[in-house]
């Protein structure tokens, strides 16, 4: 079949919208309708270039949400008309990571994820007769996509598609590093580095988790306002802090923090959230993605004495379990997605979403099929 992607055709580039063609869904594959689709600051860092797994031509998009069409052979637990949230850490609660309970990173499919294949180690996109790659297992900046049934959580119908595209990753990533990685408890005090798409969810769970002190770190002052609505007790921007950030926060929190996150990509403000932790038992929580080549440094004394440095992928959710669930939060009003959808554009205006995350404008850019 046909169908309109926007089409990263190389790193750097803007996305070209295209009439690509799409073949159907093949063993334990699924066909899904995407009517909404976020963009997430990963699709971004992946098209810059900076990504050791960013392929090229590829249509990107991990944030989506749509409706099942059709369905390969031995696919027994999704049907047509299902409403669907694709997942890039799917699923399958066979492989040796599911059954270890211990971990969300199921591997069954990861390989061939990471190479824009499926898992037969094929596309099912292809542009002029050439194959196109998948991203992430996803692909969703396209009206049709063919994913993994394990890589599918199946969700309420009467859910809008253009609100819990979000829990595609950020919503799920944020409020889920909280709960079900770091744990969060009652009382605790909690730091977060960057206010963006992520951060303010990490603020919306700490709230959530009963915090008592959630302090947000931004070099943009406009995110302030927001982070309060959903939380945030005090505002720290660095630019206005004189001398040791460290120590400021330290002073803040009465010792340190219980819980800190990074939700930016930088490995400086992650040596400083691991070192604005608590001693003898603050947890320190890696959500931001840095490019390839770089690397994170700290005293080893910092963790001799007690402090915890951990990282977590979408949040820790175990993808077709947890999603559900949280689409339930969402329309039980116990989360707010939609003040943090700032912009919802056609297909066509995709880049603007870029731009606005770019400059600081957007938290979630939304674009609608
Ligand atoms: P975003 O662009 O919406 O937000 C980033 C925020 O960081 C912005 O508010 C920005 O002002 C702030 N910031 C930038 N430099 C700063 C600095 N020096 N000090 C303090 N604040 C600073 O991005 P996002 O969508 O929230 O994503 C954040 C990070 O999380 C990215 O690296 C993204 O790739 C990553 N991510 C990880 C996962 C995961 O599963 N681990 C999932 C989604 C996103
Ligand atoms: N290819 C990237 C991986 C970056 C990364 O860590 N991605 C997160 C999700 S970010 C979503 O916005 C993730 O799930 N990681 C676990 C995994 O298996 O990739 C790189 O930098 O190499
Ligand atoms: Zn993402």
């Amino acid at each position: 079949m046909d169908t309109r992607a926007a089409v990263a055709m190389a790193a750097g580039q803007p996305l070209t919208i295209e009439t690509v063609q799409l073949d159907g869904p093949r063993e334990g594959e699924v066909l899904v309708e995407i009517k909404a689709t976020g963009i997430c600051h990963t699709d971004k860092y992946t098209l810059s270039g900076a990504d050791p797994e960013g392929l090229f031509p590829t249509i990107l998009g991990h944030e989506g949400a749509g409706v099942v069409l059709d369905v390969g052979p031995g696919v027994t637990t999704l049907r047509k008309g299902d409403h669907v949230i694709p997942l890039y850490t799917p699923e399958c609660r066979t492989c040796d990571y599911c059954l270890s309970r211990k971990t969300n990173l199921c591997q069954r499919i990861r390989v061939t994820q990471g190479r824009g294949l499926m898992p037969d180690g094929t596309s099912r996109f292809s542009l002029h007769g050439k194959p196109l790659l998948h991203y992430m297992g996803c692909s969703t900046f396209a009206n049709h996509t063919v994913v993994p049934e394990i890589a599918l959580a199946k969700v309420r119908a009467d859910a809008p598609f253009d609100k819990i595209c979000y829990i595609g990753c950020g919503v799920t990533t944020g409020i889920g590093a909280v709960i079900f990685t770091a744990k969060v408890e009652v009382g605790a005090n909690v730091v977060v580095f960057g206010l963006g798409g992520i951060g303010l969810n990490v603020i919306q769970g700490a709230r959530m988790a009963g915090a008592d002190m959630i302090v947000g770190v931004d070099i943009n002052p406009a995110r302030e306002g927001l982070a309060r609505k959903f939380g945030l007790t005090h505002f720290v921007n660095p630019k206005q802090v004189e001398g040791d950030i460290v120590g400021h926060l330290v002073e803040l929190t009465k010792g340190g923090a219980d819980y800190s996150f990074e939700c930016v990509g930088n490995p400086t403000l992650m040596r400083q959230a691991l070192e604005c932790a608590h001693k003898g038992w603050g947890v320190s929580t890696i959500i931001g993605v840095a490019s390839a080549g770089q690397e994170i440094s700290t005293r080893p004394f910092q963790l001799v004495t007690g402090r915890r440095w951990i990282g977590s992928a979408f949040g820790g959710a175990r993808g077709r379990t947890d999603v559900p669930r949280i689409v339930d939060w969402y329309m039980d009003g116990k989360i707010d997605i939609d003040s943090l959808i700032t912009h919802t554009l056609p297909l066509e205006r995709i880049n603007d979403g870029f731009d606005l995350m770019t400059r600081g404008e957007s938290i979630r850019s939304v674009v609608v099929f």
